[in-house]
């Protein structure tokens, strides 16, 4: 279930939203006051088993091969192999690029066959890679944050346990990378928002679209765009077709 969590500013508690720690550790590499561009969950309810995402990243367009895209993970429960933790392939995200994606080449015949899932990363690709560093699924206590690179590959792994494996997701990017990314959050959130990105110690920045009313979490629409609208950026990108942006492009059928 993609379930963010509650937009109750009484509920927007800042050791998550605006984790010290997690912000020190984006700064160091992004930049200060990374833009938070994307809040929302994945909840992999119990009781399943066998079933799996393919490997991916969280990206379906042409993107840069330096650090631009940092997602931090909180947990509020442990997690490990026995309740679903995401299958990770830790380096992935060094030497990785838009062509080891499906969608790179849409019209390739073995993509075509792949319908039912649009994007992932491709099959010749993570073989390889397997052999060099096969993933992991981490064993993480309740509370804890993971930290990762947008680039890396990685597979939500069904949840064979009775209860559900609760994990937050928050997008940053850099200040000057220009992500259209856009946070809606009620108007009763922008004090937080205000003290989060000018207190003195790791500062955020949410690039929040504030609505005059209550917001309910469960019916904020799925609007993943990591993209760039930096042209100097995009100038520096790989020379490799654009690919597919959220909001921007057609869902081809
Ligand atoms: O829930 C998970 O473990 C991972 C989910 C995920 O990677 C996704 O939906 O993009
Ligand atoms: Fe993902």
């Amino acid at each position: 279930m993609s379930q963010g969590p509650p937009l109750e500013p009484s509920l927007m508690y800042s050791d998550i939203w605006a984790n010290g720690p997690a912000v020190s550790v984006m700064s160091a590499i992004i930049g200060p006051k990374p833009r938070v561009n994307y809040v929302n969950g994945n909840t992999a309810l119990g009781g399943f088993i066998g079933a799996r995402q393919p490997v991916h990243a969280d990206i379906t367009w042409n993107h840069a091969k330096s650090p631009f895209g940092i997602v931090t993970n909180y947990y509020l429960v442990d997690v490990s192999a026995a309740n679903g933790s995401t299958e990770l392939w830790l380096g992935s995200h060094r030497d990785t690029s838009f062509a080891d994606h499906w969608n790179y080449k849409p019209d390739d015949p073995d993509f075509k066959v792949k319908k039912g899932f649009m994007f992932g990363i491709r099959d010749e690709k993570f073989e390889p890679r397997r052999e060099q560093a096969p993933p992991i699924q981490p064993t993480v206590k309740r509370g804890s944050v993971v930290i990762r690179d947008l680039r890396l590959w990685h597979a939500g792994i069904s949840n064979p346990s009775p209860d559900p494996r609760i994990m937050l997701a928050f997008v940053h990017t850099p200040w000057y990378y220009e992500c259209p990314g856009k946070v809606a959050l009620p108007e009763g959130a922008r004090g937080l928002v205000e003290e989060w990105a000018s207190r003195e110690n790791n500062p955020v920045v949410y690039n929040a679209h504030f609505v005059p009313t209550q917001l309910d979490h469960k019916v904020v629409p799925f609007t993943p765009n990591f993209s760039s609208r930096n042209k100097g950026f995009q100038a520096m990108l790989p020379d490799l077709p654009r690919g597919f942006v959220y909001g921007e492009d057609e869902m081809a059928d």
